[in-house]
C-alpha cells in the first residue's frame, strides 16, 4: 500500500464517483512503528469515538495492547476510510499517565485509594444528602462519549432510582439544538437524512458546519462527488474561509450571530420565486402561512445588509437551494452555539419542508451531532430527555416508562422540564445542588466563563465526583476521582449522526484498576440498594449485552426502535440504521418517506416552544396547532445578539475546532503526531483586520473580553473582517501549574472569554459570539504562528511553510497506508 501522510493530506487520495453510484472503497490503516499487518494477532470490531461520523474500524491487537487501527471496508458509513484523529488518536489509551486507581481527597490533596473506599465516600455522601434534602441535592453531568448501555443504566439510576430531575450532559453544549430543532419541526428527535444522500444530492448546503475538519470522512465523500461526473454545487455559510468555503459554488461569510436574518432572506427568495412545493405543503405541513408573512419583510437586500454579505451571493445561494432537485443540508455549531440557535436551525428544516425535500434519496437534513455517542445520550435519557424519546409532559409516556422500569410513575420526576446544564451549574453555585457527579466531560475547560466555573467546582459545600480516564483540569478539583476504562477496553454500542448503530467490542484489558463506566454505575446502584416496586433490584442486568437487551424493550414501539437488533447482528458486517424492528428488519435509511412523521400529539416527544422566547407550549396548544401529526413550520423574527462589539471591545469573538484536536485534548494532546500538528493555541484575524490593528503573522497577541483574557500567536487567514477566531482545545493540564490562571492573569483557554448566556429554546450556550479586543503583547520575529497550515487556519499569505511535524513525525512514529 502507498505511504500517505495523513497529517499533511488529511482527506487522502480521491476516489471519484457520479450521482447514484456507490462510493468506492478505500481502506485506511495505521500501525505502530515497525509493525506490519501480519504482525497483528487479532482485529477487534469497533467505530470512531473522536467525532459523530461513526466511521467503522477494526482495532489491531498484539501482546494484549492496541497497536493500530484499520477502516472497515464493508461499513455503510466510511467504506474503509478513517479520519486522522482516528488513525493516530488510539495511542492515548496507552499513555503512561492514564488514571489506574481511584483517588480521594485527604487534607486538601488527592491521594490514591481503593474502589471500596472511593465508592463508599460517593454513596455515603449521596445517601446523607438524600436523607437531608432529597433528590434535588444531586446532579449528574454526563457526556456524549459513553456507550448506549452506560447511558441507559445511568438514566435508570438517576431518573428512576434516585429520582432527581438534574440530569444533563455536555451534549447541552453540543447537540441540544439538533434535538430541539428536530422536535420543533418533526415532533421528535431523529435524523431525517442519511449519509447516502451525499451520493444523490445535486446541491449540498452546509450551515455553520466545518465538515472538512470535524467529520473529515464525510467530507472525503463530498470531495469524491466533486471530483466525479455531474458534481453537486455546495453552498457554505461560515464567517471563516474553511475548506468547505473554498470548494463551494457560493460562500456566504455572514457577520457572526446573524443566522436567522440570513435564513429569512433565503426563505424570502424561495417563497417569492415560487420555488415551493404546494402539494407537499398542503398534505404534510402546518404553519406555512405564518412563515410566508414573516419572510415577506426579509427581501434579499435587507438580509444581505444585516448579515454584511453581497446581495448577489445571497440571491445565488437562494437560487441554488430553491431550484435544487435533490437538496441535502447539514447544520452544526455555527448555528447551534448562538443566541437564536433553534430558531436558525429550524429555518433550515423549513427550507426542506417548503421544498418538499425529505424522505427521498438526496433529499435530507442532517441536524448534525458532534460527539460520537451524543445520539444515545438523547435516546436513553442521560441528558435532559426521557428514555425512548418519551415526552415528559405526556402522562401516558411517563406511565409507560414506569411500566418498563416496574416503578411508580410518581417516582420519575416530571413536574417541570428537566434541569438544563447551565441551570445545574447555577444551582451548584447557589448551593442547592450539593453533590455533582461529572462523567466523561471536562467542564473546567469546555463550559463558558471559566473563572466562574472554576469557582463553582471549587466550592466548599459541593461534593464533586469525576469519572475520567485522565486527571483532567476538572478531575484535579474533585473530592473523588474514579478511573474509567475506555474505548477498546469495554464493550458497547453507539449511534452516529445518521442513526447508524455500531458495536464496539472489548479488545484489551483496561490499565491498572480502571473499570468500564457501566461497571461503575452498576456498583453505584448496588451500593445505593435501588429497588423496583416489587422490591427486586432496579437495575436488572449485569453486563453490556444485558443492558442492550433492556434498552431494546424500552425503545420498542418508539421512533428509535432497536428491538430488531442484537450484538450478533451488529458483528461482522456493516452498522445498521434505526428504527430496526419487525417491520424494518434491515433498518431504515431515511425517515419521513411519504410525509409521515412522529408528530402525532400522542406520539411526539415534545409539544414545542416559542422560538423567540422559549416559552413551552402545552399539550392542548400543540393539539390545536397540529392535530393530524404533520410537520410543523415555525417562523422566527431575527433578534441581534445581546452582547455587541463597541468601542472598548470592537471585534466579534468566535471559537471552534481544528482538524487535529478533539476538544480539551485529553486524548489528541497525548498523541505525538496530532500534538505536533497543532502544538499550541493561536488566534485568527483577516488580513484587513490584522493590518488595521498593526498586527502580523506570528505576533503574540492578547484577546480580551469583559470576562478575561487569553494569549496566543496570530495567524492571518482568509476569514471575514471584524472577527477574531480562537480554537477552544487548549486548557491547562499540560501546562506548568495545571488547573488554570489565577484571577487577573491571562490564560490560554478560549472559554476564559465566553459569556454565560444561552439559546432560549435549546438552552445551548453561546460559544460563537462575544465582544472582544485584540492587542499586541510582543511582535513576532518573523516566525509564523504554529497553527496548522491545512483547513481553515491555512495562512492567507503565501510563503508560510507547512506545519512543522507532519511528515517528520510520521517517519519517526510508524507507517500510514
Ligand atoms: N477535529 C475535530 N472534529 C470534531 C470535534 C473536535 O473537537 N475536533 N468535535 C466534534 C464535536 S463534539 C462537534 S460538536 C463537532 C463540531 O463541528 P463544527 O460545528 O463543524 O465545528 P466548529 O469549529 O465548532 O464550528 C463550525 C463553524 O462555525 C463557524 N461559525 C462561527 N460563528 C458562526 C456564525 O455566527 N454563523 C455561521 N453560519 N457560522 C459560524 C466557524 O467559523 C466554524 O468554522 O465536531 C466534531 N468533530
Ligand atoms: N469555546 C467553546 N467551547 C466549547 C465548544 C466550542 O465550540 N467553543 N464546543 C462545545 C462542545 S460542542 C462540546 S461537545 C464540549 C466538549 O467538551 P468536553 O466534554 O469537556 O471535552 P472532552 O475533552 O471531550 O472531555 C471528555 C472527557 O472525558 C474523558 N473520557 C474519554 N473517554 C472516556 C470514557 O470512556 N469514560 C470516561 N468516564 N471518561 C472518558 C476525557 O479524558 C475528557 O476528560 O465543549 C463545548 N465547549
Ligand atoms: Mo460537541
Amino acid at each position: 500500500m502507498p505511504q500517505v501522510d495523513r497529517i499533511a493530506e488529511p482527506w487522502g487520495t480521491r476516489t471519484p464517483y457520479g450521482p447514484g453510484d456507490p462510493w468506492p472503497v478505500r481502506v485506511d490503516a495505521f500501525l505502530e512503528a515497525g509493525l506490519r499487518e501480519q504482525d497483528v494477532e487479532r482485529w477487534v470490531q469497533s467505530a470512531s469515538i473522536l467525532h459523530s461520523n461513526g466511521d467503522a474500524m477494526d482495532i489491531a491487537v498484539r501482546a494484549g495492547r492496541v497497536v493500530g487501527v484499520r477502516g472497515r471496508a464493508a461499513d455503510r458509513v466510511n467504506h474503509g476510510r478513517l479520519d486522522p484523529k482516528d488513525l493516530y488518536g488510539w495511542q492515548a489509551g496507552n499513555a503512561a499517565d492514564r488514571l489506574t486507581r481511584p483517588l480521594v481527597r485527604e487534607g486538601g490533596r488527592l491521594v490514591e485509594s481503593d474502589w471500596d473506599t472511593a465508592m463508599e465516600r460517593v454513596t455515603g455522601r449521596l445517601k446523607e444528602l438524600l436523607a437531608e434534602q432529597g433528590p434535588s441535592a444531586a446532579g449528574f453531568y454526563t457526556t456524549g462519549q459513553l456507550f448506549l448501555e452506560e447511558y441507559y443504566t445511568l438514566a435508570l439510576i438517576a431518573h428512576g432510582g434516585i429520582g432527581t430531575n438534574h440530569v444533563d450532559g455536555n451534549t447541552r453544549l453540543c447537540t441540544a439544538t439538533a434535538a430541539a430543532a428536530l422536535k420543533e419541526s418533526f415532533g421528535c428527535d431523529g435524523q431525517p437524512g442519511s449519509y447516502t444522500d451525499v451520493d444523490h444530492a445535486d446541491v449540498i448546503a452546509l450551515y455553520g458546519h466545518n465538515v472538512a475538519e470535524t467529520q473529515s470522512v464525510l467530507w472525503s465523500r463530498v470531495l469524491d462527488r466533486l471530483a466525479g461526473p455531474n458534481p453537486p454545487a455546495l453552498v457554505c455559510v461560515d464567517p471563516r474561509e474553511t475548506e468547505v468555503a473554498r470548494a463551494a459554488a457560493v460562500h456566504l461569510a455572514p457577520r457572526p450571530g446573524t443566522n436567522v436574518a440570513l435564513m429569512n432572506g433565503l426563505l424570502h427568495e424561495i417563497v417569492a420565486n415560487g420555488w415551493t412545493d404546494e402539494a407537499y405543503l398542503r398534505d404534510h405541513v402546518v404553519g406555512f402561512e405564518e412563515l410566508r408573512e414573516r419572510v415577506a419583510n426579509w427581501p434579499a437586500e435587507e438580509a444581505a445588509r444585516v448579515c454584511d454579505v453581497p446581495v448577489a451571493d445571497l440571491r445565488e445561494a437562494a437560487r441554488l437551494i430553491g431550484t435544487a432537485e435533490r437538496l441535502l443540508s447539514t447544520v452544526l455549531q455555527g448555528f447551534y452555539q448562538s443566541h437564536q440557535a433553534t430558531a436558525a436551525a429550524v429555518q433550515v428544516n423549513n427550507v426542506h419542508l417548503v421544498r418538499g425535500m425529505l424522505g427521498r434519496p438526496g433529499c435530507g437534513v442532517l441536524q448534525m451531532n458532534g460527539q460520537p455517542t451524543a445520539q444515545n445520550t438523547r435516546e436513553c435519557g442521560a441528558d435532559g430527555d426521557l428514555p425512548g424519546f418519551r415526552n415528559w409532559a405526556n402522562d401516558a409516556h411517563v406511565q409507560d416508562l414506569a411500566r418498563v422500569w416496574n416503578i411508580d410513575p410518581l417516582d420519575i420526576p416530571h413536574y417541570s422540564p428537566p434541569t438544563h446544564a447551565m441551570q445545574m451549574f447555577r444551582y451548584a453555585e447557589e448551593g442547592s445542588i450539593r453533590f455533582l457527579y461529572v462523567i466523561g466531560t471536562n467542564p473546567a475547560v469546555s463550559l463558558p466563563e471559566l473563572r466562574r466555573v472554576r469557582s463553582i467546582l471549587r466550592r466548599e459545600g459541593l461534593f464533586l465526583v469525576v469519572q475520567d480516564i485522565f486527571l483532567s483540569e476538572t478531575a484535579q478539583l474533585a473530592d473523588v476521582v474514579l478511573p474509567a476504562a475506555t474505548w477498546g477496553e469495554k464493550t458497547g454500542t453507539f449511534t452516529n449522526a445518521d442513526r447508524t448503530v455500531h458495536l464496539s467490542d472489548k479488545a484489551v484489558e483496561p490499565p491498572g484498576e480502571a473499570r468500564p463506566d457501566l461497571d461503575i454505575f452498576l456498583d453505584l446502584a448496588r451500593r445505593l440498594d435501588l429497588r423496583d416496586k416489587d422490591g427486586a433490584p432496579l437495575v436488572k442486568w449485569h453486563d453490556a449485552e444485558g443492558a442492550f437487551e433492556g434498552w431494546k424493550e424500552c425503545s420498542r414501539g418508539r421512533p428509535c426502535d432497536y428491538s430488531g437488533l442484537t450484538y450478533d447482528r451488529l458483528r461482522g458486517g456493516s452498522g445498521v440504521q434505526w428504527p430496526c424492528d419487525d417491520e424494518h428488519p434491515d433498518g431504515t435509511e431515511r425517515l419521513y418517506a411519504g410525509g409521515r412523521f412522529f408528530s402525532d400529539p400522542a406520539c411526539c416527544e415534545d409539544y414545542g416552544r416559542d422560538l423567540v422566547t422559549g416559552a413551552p407550549l402545552s399539550g392542548t396548544e400543540y393539539r390545536a396547532l397540529n392535530p393530524d401529526g404533520k410537520a410543523i413550520i415555525k417562523a422566527a423574527e431575527y433578534v441581534p445578539p445581546h452582547e455587541q462589539p463597541g468601542e472598548e471591545f470592537p471585534l466579534w469573538l468566535t471559537t471552534g475546532r481544528t482538524l487535529y484536536h478533539f476538544h480539551t485534548r485529553t486524548k489528541t494532546g497525548r498523541t505525538p503526531q496530532l500534538r505536533r500538528a497543532a502544538p499550541e493555541p493561536w488566534a485568527e484575524l483577516s488580513p484587513g483586520e490584522a493590518a488595521r490593528n498593526g498586527l502580523a503573522e506570528g505576533d503574540l497577541v492578547e484577546i480580551a473580553t469583559p470576562r478575561g483574557s487569553v494569549r496566543a500567536r496570530l495567524r492571518v487567514t482568509g476569514m471575514r473582517d471584524g472577527v477574531v477566531f480562537l480554537p477552544f482545545h487548549y486548557g491547562y493540564w499540560d501546562e506548568p501549574g495545571g488547573s488554570g490562571p489565577e484571577d487577573g492573569e491571562s490564560g490560554r483557554a478560549a472559554n476564559e472569554l465566553t459569556l454565560t448566556d444561552w439559546d432560549p429554546v435549546s438552552k445551548q450556550p453561546i460559544f460563537k459570539t462575544a465582544a472582544a479586543r485584540v492587542t499586541l503583547v510582543k511582535a513576532g520575529d518573523g516566525e509564523p504562528s504554529p497553527a496548522p497550515t491545512t483547513g481553515a487556519s491555512r495562512p492567507a499569505a503565501p510563503g508560510v511553510p507547512p506545519t512543522e511535524g507532519g511528515r517528520a513525525a510520521l517517519a519517526e512514529e510508524g507507517d500510514a497506508a
